[in-house]
């Protein structure tokens, strides 16, 4: 277990991260055999309809970040997919049982043009391109990723969305055969992640394909995950088979999992805390800080990416809408 460290904030002393952990896995235990305990998960009330501007100048100034990157060996061996297990190493040590080729994604619901596509269609003429970005997961850690990838916006349009699509629901693939964690209920699988249409527009928003110049590894998501910068990791869903329009606010796999302490927005927010631990600061691992080296530093509202997402939050309260 890694020792506290030096430089850690005084607010940083309630509870170590490793036991964040270690807490979400117990509840995952007490609570994932109960597969019906997300009905809770989906919310009622339609929040407030944005009316986001953000100009191309804005968007693209957080396309990239001066701050140093997380090391690939890091980034690709500290990992959330509990598809393949729930220790940080497991995904990265897991045999490579996922047939990424050939792929495809259904995309369906509220559009003119509905398909199951392959996946070198849903992306022919969409070029990938560099965004280098921050990635806060919610126990408290953070990189900085270089992706490779298209925005999300240039493929859902293709598809020719209705005035009906009001979110978008992400679904990943859940086949025991391929992805040994599945065979155990720590979630009500698939994983499932939404957004809504104006943030699933949004020129920030990335349907990653790989990173560090390569394809996806298997841990990181292959062949393709959502990458959502202002928001907490578990948005960033890996390995989609299906996208689909919907009317309501989806269902999102650890809302229903903890509707009490993962909400559907999850916009990184250091005022708002995570019922049993403090968001004000997170473990950054970059350069050569590791894992077991990172230092504490200040969680930024919308994880710095204000400027170019505040607006489409004009108007709720995110205390409530969290
Ligand atoms: N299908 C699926 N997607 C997922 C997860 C998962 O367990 N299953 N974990 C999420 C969490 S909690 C985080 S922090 C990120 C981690 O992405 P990375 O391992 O590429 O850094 O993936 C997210 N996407
Ligand atoms: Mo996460």
């Amino acid at each position: 277990m890694p020792q506290r460290h030096p430089a850690l904030p005084a607010d940083a002393d309630a509870i170590t991260e490793e036991a964040v952990y270690r807490d979400r896995r117990r509840l995952l235990a007490a609570f994932g055999l109960l597969p019906t305990l997300g009905l809770a998960g989906c919310s009622e009330a339609a929040p407030p309809a944005s009316k986001a501007v953000v100009t191309p100048a804005q968007a693209k100034s957080g396309f990239r970040t001066a701050e140093e990157q997380t090391r690939e060996l890091d980034a690709t061996t500290y990992n959330n997919f509990y598809e393949f297990g729930t220790n940080k190493d497991d995904p990265a040590n897991a045999p490579k049982t996922l047939r990424t080729k050939p792929w495809s994604v259904a995309v369906g619901g509220h559009c003119a043009r509905p398909g199951t596509l392959a996946l070198e269609d849903l992306l022919k003429g969409l070029p990938p391109q560099e965004r280098i970005y921050r990635m806060r997961c919610v126990e408290g850690w953070s990189m900085v990723i270089p992706w490779l990838g298209v925005p999300l916006a240039d493929v859902l349009k293709r598809f020719e969305p209705t005035s009906k699509a009001k979110y978008v629901a992400f679904t990943s693939l859940a086949d025991p055969r391929q992805m040994p964690g599945v065979r155990v209920p720590t979630l009500d699988w698939p994983y499932r992640e939404g957004l809504r249409i104006d943030e699933a527009m949004h020129p920030l928003t990335l349907l990653a394909t790989g990173m560090y110049g390569k394809a996806l590894p298997q841990q990181n998501g292959a062949p393709l995950r959502l990458v959502v910068p202002w928001k907490y990791g578990f948005k960033g869903i890996k390995s989609i088979v299906a996208i689909t329009f919907v009317e309501r606010m989806p269902k999102t796999s650890w809302n229903m999992s903890q509707p009490s302490e993962y909400g559907f927005y999850s916009n990184v927010n250091p005022a708002v805390d995570h019922p049993r631990w403090s968001q004000k600061s997170e473990r950054r691992i970059a350069g050569s800080a590791s894992k077991l080296f990172a230092e504490r530093i200040p969680t930024r509202p919308f994880n710095g990416y204000a400027e170019q997402v505040a607006s489409l939050y004009a108007g709720m309260d995110l205390k409530k809408w969290f």
